[in-house]
Order: C-alpha cells, then structure tokens, then sequence
C-alpha cells in the first residue's frame, strides 16, 4: 500500500488544526500507520527541506518549521501521494481551492499549515527522517 508523510506544521498545531487536519485524512479513507508530536530541530529541518537550499526563502523557511512543535504523520491508502497533495492544495494558499486544507486555513505562502510529499521516493526518504 502506498504511502505518504504528512506535517502538520507549527502554525497550524499553534492554531488547533491537528484533528480537523487528521479528520480530513480519515474521512477520505486513508489508514493512519503513524503519528508523533514533534520540535524539528535546525538539522532535521535543514535536511527535510534540502531540495530547497539554493532558494532565498531556505533561511525562513527553516526558522519557521523550527518555531514549535509539528505534527508528524504517515497515511497509507491507494495513490496516498498525490491524492494528499490533492487535499492539501496548492502550494501558495491564495492558489487554492476552498475545501482544501491550504484553501480553508491558510493566507501566506510562508504559513501554509501542512506539507505532504511530493512524490512515494520523497515520501519515503521523509519517513525514513522523521519515523526511525
Ligand atoms: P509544497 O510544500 O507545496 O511541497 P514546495 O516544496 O515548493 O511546496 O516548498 C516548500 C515550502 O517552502 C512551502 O510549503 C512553503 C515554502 N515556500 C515555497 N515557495 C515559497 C516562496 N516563493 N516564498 C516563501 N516560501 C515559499
Ligand atoms: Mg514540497
């Protein structure tokens, strides 16, 4: 069964987001296979985002998914990559449809509540960083 890594990001576990977030996914039919609160320190941080070092917002980016405890979960269920990155919705919550999680709760690109992996190998490498 495929299988995806899903954060609740520190936003959104400061807002109270975690059960609705977690509804969301159980509702659909996903099988939660794992779950754990988390403080993402620099390293884990720094390697969790790696393909996004280059980039300018990389030292933001960093300093905000370190700023207090995530959600961290993983979801199993049919083509669980892509049919989470379709409950979350776009990247830039102004982009997003309402009815998902970004379109619903966020307003900035820098805040957008939750990340799921982008492809089963991320989702993998992802497992593998923050369930071990
Ligand atoms: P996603 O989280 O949808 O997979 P991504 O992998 O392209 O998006 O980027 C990772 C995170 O980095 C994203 O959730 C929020 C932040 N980010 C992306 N583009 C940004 C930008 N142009 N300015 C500020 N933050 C950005
Ligand atoms: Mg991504």
């Amino acid at each position: 069964m495929e299988r995806t890594f899903i954060l609740v990001k520190p936003d959104g576990v400061k807002r109270g987001l975690v059960g609705n977030i977690v509804s969301r996914f159980e509702s659909k039919g996903f099988h939660l296979a794992q779950a754990k609160l988390i403080s993402i320190d620099q390293s884990l941080a720094e390697t969790h985002y790696a393909e996004h070092a280059a980039r300018p917002f990389f030292g933001d980016l960093v300093s905000f998914i370190t700023s207090g405890p995530s959600f961290a979960m993983v979801w199993e269920g049919d083509g669980a990559v892509k049919n989470a990155r379709s409950l979350i919705g776009k990247t830039n919550p102004a982009d997003a449809e309402p009815g998902t999680i970004r379109g619903d709760f966020a307003l900035s690109v820098e805040s957008n509540i939750v990340h799921g992996s982008d492809s089963p190998e991320n989702a993998d490498r992802e497992i593998g960083l923050f369930f071990h």
